[in-house]
């Protein structure tokens, strides 16, 4: 089995990668941060499968498209794809939003999953064969105050997840909408531009999710039956019951 994960330099992406890399298969692993990848490569091989790692950026389409068209023939019959990699910049009301935090996260969230998408999906349906895993977000199916651009970009993904599944029907191939609440990883660092406080903030009091869980939810849906999807996915801490009410413990 070939799995390719998107952005799996850190959280969600990395704990996929070595889940996946526990049940054998062999990673093609992306991200834009090299030296990351390269680290991964070796802990994934230190486990007995092959890697390839692929060092782009998801928002450069030319470089999505010359990559992924151009993989190894050994490397093309990708099984399972993770359209993980995605972010969220800045944290403002629309009035004082930066629209360069905007057109990160749409070319990255959007288009970056519609690229890597574009070339990927063929060839899963050229083998009537594949299952491809979007990770939307809590973001996606609930608006929140000061997230507008973000939450907009994963109602994209939620939407994109419907419509692919319309799509790749004939063909047999899975599409599955992953939906996480707060998870701990980098992705507060990145949104609030590296503010240690305000990172910390987001997970103070409560239990958030960790990375390995949600890749341990991504191996559930991608080691069921041939008969059997799960469409759409929405997993939380314990302790939030929606995108914005929490249980905090102060
Ligand atoms: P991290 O910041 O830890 O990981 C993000 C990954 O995306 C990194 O590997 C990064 O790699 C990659 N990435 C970001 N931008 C690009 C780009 N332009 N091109 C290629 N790769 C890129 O955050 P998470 O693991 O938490 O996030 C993973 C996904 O999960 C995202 O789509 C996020 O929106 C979603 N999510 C996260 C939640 C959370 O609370 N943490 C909850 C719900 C969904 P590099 O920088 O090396 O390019
Ligand atoms: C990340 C979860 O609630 O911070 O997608 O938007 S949230």
């Amino acid at each position: 089995m070939i799995t390719l994960v998107t952005g799996a330099t850190s959280g969600i992406g990395e704990a996929t990668a070595k889940a996946f890399a526990g049940l054998g298969h062999n990673l093609i692993v992306t991200g834009r941060r090299n030296d990351r990848l390269q680290k991964l490569k070796k802990e994934l091989e230190a486990l007995n499968v092959e890697v390839l790692t692929l060092n782009f950026d998801v928002r450069n389409r030319k470089e999505v498209e010359t990559t992924l068209k151009s993989l190894p023939d050994k490397w093309q019959e990708v099984d399972i794809l993770v359209n993980n990699a995605g972010l969220a910049a800045g944290k403002e009301p629309i009035m004082n939003g930066n629209p360069d935090d905007w057109e990160q996260m749409i070319d990255t969230n959007i288009k970056g999953l519609l690229y890597v998408s574009r070339t990927v999906l063929p060839l899963m349906c050229a083998r009537r064969k594949g299952h491809i895993i979007n990770i939307c977000s809590i973001a996606g199916k609930e608006v929140y105050a000061e997230g507008g651009v973000y939450c907009a970009s994963k109602a994209a993904v939620d939407f994109l997840s419907k419509s692919m599944r319309i799509d790749a029907l004939p063909y047999g191939i899975k599409i599955t909408n992953v939906c996480p609440g707060a998870v701990e990883t980098e992705f507060s660092m990145v949104r609030f531009k590296g503010d240690t406080q305000k990172a910390a903030a987001t997970y103070k009091g409560f239990k958030p999710l960790t990375a390995k869980d949600v890749a341990q939810t991504i191996i559930y849906c991608s080691t069921l039956p041939p008969h059997v999807n799960i469409n759409d996915l929405v997993l939380m801490p314990t302790a939030q019951a929606n995108a914005t009410t929490f249980f905090r413990s102060e």
